[in-house]
């Protein structure tokens, strides 16, 4: 493997519970997270398969090619000056959130993300496809747009790459931008400064940091983290040595599914009576492919003989998270509390998450206790 060099990595705040070091990998305590509509940097969680290093805006260059002809070469601030901003809410989320849970039904490989690893922040950039427009190239025949960073080394490629369709990528109420600001301040080095994408709805995966390379192609992104990796196999593949010659015949993963988590339970006792009340909250997200944000979230003390509606705090737009709470009374001194979240489009979180080896997607029914 090639030697990767830590010694340039960012100062971080140490409000995150650290994963790791090499790469740097860690998430924030799911009941600060819920406290904010918008993440601050100190919250979010970091994911990197590689180093972390510091680049100048003004000397960054991103690289346009269709197959192997370059049609453009542009820097950051020109990227700033030459086209609108455009901004967009979106929640930025790892394949594997809430991997530990997943984990402890059967082991799975992956870092043991609790539910943090999941933020929602306003990102703004140029959409890509005023970008891709401005090349004056036709689209026809290509298929997908993959992005790649050259900049810093990863583990198991040689540049991190990932690729979505041009379908996404063209679509402009999808949103997908080429990112300079994350809450209206000039992206960091951590969460992809200068230049990251931003793909809406899709796992944290596609949203490729350091950006400098984008190629128009009739393939998908053959990168690792495109093809080897992010995919759900099947349950009886159970052993990377079964994986191997498997991974090529499951489709890369897009979005991730309807999701709630409970991010805090907090019991009071109730006056003149043995029983307590308990005020909970936490987040959902939507079902990303069904194109609806999370209508409802549900809880129950009960094990789902019955819901009762939680309040929505904070919901914006089609791809931002969505944050609840709800107080139930009358519950006993100690319990478990389940929560499901619904969709515009009929969807149901299931009670059940289906296990995979990569430990991604998981999303059974939210559970907290008290
Ligand atoms: N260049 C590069 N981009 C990357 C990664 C990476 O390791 N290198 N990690 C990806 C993964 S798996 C996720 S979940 C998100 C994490 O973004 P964040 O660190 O800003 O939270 O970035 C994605 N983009
Ligand atoms: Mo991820």
């Amino acid at each position: 493997m090639t030697h990767m060099n830590y010694e340039d990595e960012p100062q971080r705040s140490d409000m995150l519970i650290v994963q790791g070091t090499e790469p740097f990998n860690a998430e924030p305590p799911v009941a600060a997270l819920v406290e904010f509509d918008y993440t601050p940097e100190d919250l979010l969680y970091k994911r990197n398969h590689g180093p972390v290093c510091e680049y100048p805006e003004e000397s960054y260059f991103l690289t346009v090619k269709c197959g192997d002809t370059a049609v453009l070469r542009i820097s950051v601030p020109e990227l700033r000056s030459l086209f609108p901003k455009a901004q967009v809410v979106a929640a930025l989320q790892c394949a594997g959130n809430r991997r530990k849970e997943m984990g402890a039904i059967k082991p799975v490989s992956g870092v043991a993300w609790a539910d943090g690893v999941v933020g929602n922040c306003k990102w703004s950039g140029v959409r890509l496809c005023d970008l891709l427009k401005r090349t004056g190239v036709s689209f026809d025949g290509y298929a997908h747009v993959c992005f790649s960073s050259y900049a810093t080394l990863c583990q198991d490629d040689t540049y991190y790459g990932a690729s979505i369709s041009m379908k996404k990528a063209m679509t402009r109420e999808d949103d997908v931008l080429l990112a300079y600001e994350m809450n209206d301040e000039t992206l960091c080095a951590d969460h992809g400064g200068p230049l990251r994408v931003v793909a809406p709805g899709y796992l944290g995966a596609r949203w490729v940091k350091w950006v400098d390379t984008i190629v128009l192609s009739h393939e998908e992104s053959p990168n690792y983290y495109q093809q080897r990796d992010y995919k759900i196999l099947p349950p009886e593949v159970d052993s990377k040595a079964k994986a191997l010659t498997l991974w090529s015949k499951y489709p890369s993963m897009t979005a991730l599914p309807l999701n709630s988590v409970v991010a805090s339970v907090t019991p009071t006792s109730m006056p003149d009576s043995p029983l307590f009340s308990i005020y909970v909250k936490g987040y959902a997200l939507p079902g990303q492919l069904s194109g609806g944000n999370v209508s409802a979230v549900e809880v129950s003390v009960d094990e789902g003989a019955s819901w009762t509606a939680a309040a929505i705090t904070y919901q914006e737009g089609k791809w931002s998270w969505t944050l609840w709470e709800v107080s139930i009374d009358g519950v006993p001194p100690t319990g478990t509390v389940y929560t499901r979240a619904k969709d515009e489009v009929g969807g149901v979180q299931p009670r059940e998450g289906n296990w995979n080896l990569r430990g991604v997607a998981f999303n059974a029914w939210g559970v907290g206790h008290w």
